[in-house]
């Protein structure tokens, strides 16, 4: 059977080394994959689940469609589109916000996590955000999607969802019960200034991350600055669990290299932070400056960005509305 797969990215501006690793990283290698569909989408729509400044949006959207194809994602082998251009995305939302439950909902972590205290501030947009995700993904028969650690919980959900929906309807399996493809290690890079927290877009320092629009010395200073231990490097992996700031670049630098853990820990131990974070700042520069360098080209190339949306937004647009218009038929519309 053929794979289907469709991920998402935020346009929300700084695009990261975790972005890169945790999701876009490998929805380029299931490009290259035979037997497989490769359905990308800027999403724009839970974007603005928290406020947007419009002029930044739209650079952001440009932007994140940039990174894809900096990264070697190749419209003409994937479908790469703008969420909000296809209509099929929020009527299918819609319906199925009507099978998802509030007691469902009231599970998610990332809306306690991004509401915070003040919850009943939040936008209804981020109450239901894993509903509109549960849709981008059900709409295209998806089988596989490829995310980072933090997006399994809405995973499930979308399963849930798609599992309702099927018995309350008698739609037999109408909606297709997709699978989580969670890398098994690296899947969550932690931010450079603490390795209990995840790297993140939204963090105010900057020396948290490393964009993947950095400059070769803004790579090298963040890899310099990030905070480390006083110990040298250990030679096993249990050491790891009590030193999270090891443990995240040991795991930056084994996953920019394609290698096991292990093999890292094997290379480097007893060896001072120093000695490491050179290596560290070699590989990142190897793997992301190249990106950054493709991603300032095309970023002024409007023109073939924009030509790019369009014609994935046409075809996202034929697969989803078809879908549409079957459970439309479905529901008794
Ligand atoms: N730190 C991370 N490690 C591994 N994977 C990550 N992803 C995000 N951060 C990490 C994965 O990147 C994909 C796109 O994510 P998104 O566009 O939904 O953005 P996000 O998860 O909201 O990213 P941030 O940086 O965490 O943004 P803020 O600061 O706004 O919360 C997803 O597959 C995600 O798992």
């Amino acid at each position: 059977m053929s794979k289907k797969i469709f991920s998402g990215v935020q346009p929300t501006g700084n695009l990261h080394l975790g972005n890169y690793l945790g999701a876009i990283k490998n929805f380029v290698n299931f490009q290259n994959q035979t037997n497989t569909d490769c359905i990308y989408c800027v999403v724009d729509l839970h974007a603005i689940t928290v406020k947007q400044d419009p002029s930044k949006l739209k650079a952001n959207i440009r932007e994140t469609t940039a990174a894809f194809i900096a990264s070697g994602l190749d419209h003409k082998k994937s479908i790469i589109f703008q969420q909000s251009m296809v209509a099929s995305h929020s009527e299918f939302s819609w319906i199925l916000g009507c099978s998802a439950r509030m007691g469902w909902l009231n599970r998610m972590t990332q809306f306690k996590e991004k509401a915070g205290k003040d919850k009943e501030k939040a936008s209804v947009g981020l109450y239901v955000y894993p509903v509109l995700m549960a849709a981008d993904i059900l709409l295209y028969d998806t089988t596989h999607v490829p995310v980072g650690e933090d997006q399994k919980q809405h995973l499930e959900l979308t399963r849930d969802i798609a599992q309702k929906f099927n018995l309350d309807f008698n739609s037999n399996d109408f909606l297709k019960i997709p699978e989580p493809m969670i890398q098994k290690e690296f899947a969550r890079i932690m931010s450079l200034k603490d390795g209990t927290k995840k790297m993140s877009k939204s963090d105010p320092s900057e020396m948290s991350r490393i964009n993947l629009n950095d400059s070769k010395e803004e790579i090298e200073n963040k890899i310099k600055k990030a905070k480390t231990d006083t110990l040298a490097l250990p030679d096993n992996t249990n050491e790891l669990e009590n030193r999270p700031e090891a443990k995240n670049l040991l795991g930056i630098y084994s996953s920019l290299n394609n290698q096991e853990i292990n093999k890292t820990i094997k290379e480097f131990s007893g060896k001072s932070f120093s000695e490491f974070k050179k290596k560290l700042s070699e590989i990142a520069i190897e793997k992301i400056y190249p990106i950054s360098l493709e991603m300032s080209k095309l970023k002024k190339d409007f023109t073939f960005i924009d030509s790019v949306l369009t014609d994935g937004n046409a075809k996202a647009d034929t697969i989803s509305s078809k879908k549409v218009s079957e459970i439309k038929k479905i529901i008794g519309f």
